[in-house]
Order: structure tokens, then C-alpha cells, then sequence
């Protein structure tokens, strides 16, 4: 499956919803029956990853059990070089924009290339910029965040991307934010770039994922609702409402 085709084609018939599972919060196979619930439920894509203890075992059997239950596209979204899956049938080659650790901005990614080139995994370029409060990752990334109320900020930060060759922009606010990036921040990025916009964190009930597809997200991200094991109704009408389905 070529997953960049996949997003451009999705994204140009609307809204896609994604939802990240952390390998090292479950069982390859618990991960893999939830991975068979969102995909009933309409999400689009499986992404797979996680700020701490994402191990290269626990990545591959997790990878490879969700493969097995979902024809979904399986992408691989990494914190670092340390842990690589030949499995996934993309990933995201990213870089954290405004960290203040060149590690995170360009040093893993040197450690990771070749390794990437062995594994002959498919890479999406995309530009990681984490917006206030920014979590975990924030924290663990060295990130300089960006204020919610700087909306400027926000869209020079993801212009730059897409003027560097990066096909898709990421607005974090880290997983478990009280809010999700704000409405008028995401409106602003999205007018300064003609690349896919995904905006993930906190976003956790039907109502928050419509207002930020309104906003202008081409993809919302959901993690901590999945994890959290809440698969009922309010999960689907949370994807319906993210994919404007009825
Ligand atoms: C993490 O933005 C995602 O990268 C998911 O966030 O866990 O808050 O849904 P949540």
C-alpha cells in the first residue's frame, strides 16, 4: 500500500481520523483488537508510537498483530532512532521543529536513515511542532513551546516546514492536554500551507473533534480515549464527528 497516495487522495474528500496506539501500553494482541474496533468504527489509519519505553520488540510484535486483524494503513510514528520496525507500511520521518535539543530537531534522524534505507520502509516527511502545554513529548523532546495565543508563531513554524520539502505539518499538544491546540491556532496554520495538517492531543469527545475538523485539521489524531479503553458509542460518534460522517 502506498500510504502517501492514501492520505492525498483521503484528504482531498475530506477530514481523516487516525489513532495512535502506544506499543509499550499493551499487548500486541490487546492493541491489535482495539486496532479492529477503530477500523469498524471508520478510522483511517493505525498510528503506532509512543513518547517512552517503545522498545524495537514491542514494536514489531504490536506492528505485525494489527497487521494481522486490520487492512488498515499501519504507520509507524517514532520518538527516535532507537527503535525501528521493517513492519510498518510507512512512517513518519519527522522532525521536532522547535526543540531546543538538535537531537530531536536532526540527530536522530541522521542515526536513523540508514537503517531506515535497509529496512526499506516508506518515509512521510513531516515538520513535529508542539504547541502549549505539550505533554509528556514537550517535556521529553526539549521543546521551546509555542504559546496558544501565538498564532503567528504556529504558522511561520509550519510554512518553514513545507518550504523545507515536508509533505505533512503536525500541531501536538501533547497527549492527555487538558485542550487541544486551539481552533483559531489551527486556522491559521492551515491557511499558510497547502500540505496535510494533522492535529492530535487531547481531543476526547465527539464535540472537541468537529470543532477542530471545523478549525481546518485534514487529520485528527486520537490516542488517550483508545487507550483509556473507552471503544463504545462515544468513541465512534468522536471519529464520525472528526470525518464529518453522520
Ligand atoms: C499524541 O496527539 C496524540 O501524539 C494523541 O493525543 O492521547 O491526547 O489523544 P491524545
Amino acid at each position: 500500500m502506498n500510504v502517501k497516495e492514501y492520505i492525498i487522495e483521503k484528504v482531498k474528500k475530506g477530514t481523516m481520523h487516525m489513532t495512535l496506539l502506544d506499543p509499550a501500553k499493551q499487548s500486541p494482541e490487546r492493541a491489535a483488537e482495539m486496532a479492529a474496533i477503530v477500523a469498524g468504527m471508520g478510522t483511517d489509519a493505525i498510528m503506532v508510537g509512543g513518547s517512552t519505553d517503545v522498545t524495537s520488540e514491542n514494536l514489531d510484535a504490536t506492528i505485525l498483530a494489527i497487521k494481522k486483524k486490520v487492512s488498515l494503513p499501519v504507520i509507524y510514528f517514532p520518538s527516535g532512532a532507537h527503535a525501528l520496525s521493517k513492519h510498518a507500511d510507512a512512517m513518519y520521518f519527522m522532525s521536532m521543529l522547535n526543540s531546543l535539543n538538535v537531537n530531536h530537531v536532526i540527530g536522530e534522524q541522521v542515526k536513523g536513515a540508514p537503517i531506515i534505507k535497509k529496512l526499506g520502509v516508506p518515509t512521510l516527511s513531516m515538520g513535529y511542532i508542539i504547541i502549549e502545554p505539550g505533554m509528556k513529548v514537550g517535556e521529553v523532546g526539549m521543546a521551546k513551546l509555542i504559546p496558544r495565543n501565538d498564532l503567528k508563531t504556529a504558522a511561520a513554524f509550519a510554512l518553514a516546514a513545507e518550504y523545507l520539502g515536508m509533505e505533512l505539518v503536525y500541531l501536538e499538544a501533547g497527549s492527555g492536554a487538558p485542550e487541544p491546540v486551539p481552533s483559531e491556532m489551527i486556522t491559521a496554520v492551515k491557511k499558510s500551507i497547502s500540505v496535510p495538517l494533522l492535529i492530535g492531543g487531547g481531543i476526547r469527545d465527539a464535540k472537541t473533534a468537529e470543532r477542530v475538523r471545523l478549525a481546518g485539521a485534514d487529520i485528527v489524531v486520537t490516542g488517550t480515549v483508545v487507550e483509556n479503553g473507552e471503544l463504545g458509542e462515544d468513541l465512534k460518534k468522536l471519529i464520525h464527528a472528526a470525518k464529518g460522517i453522520a
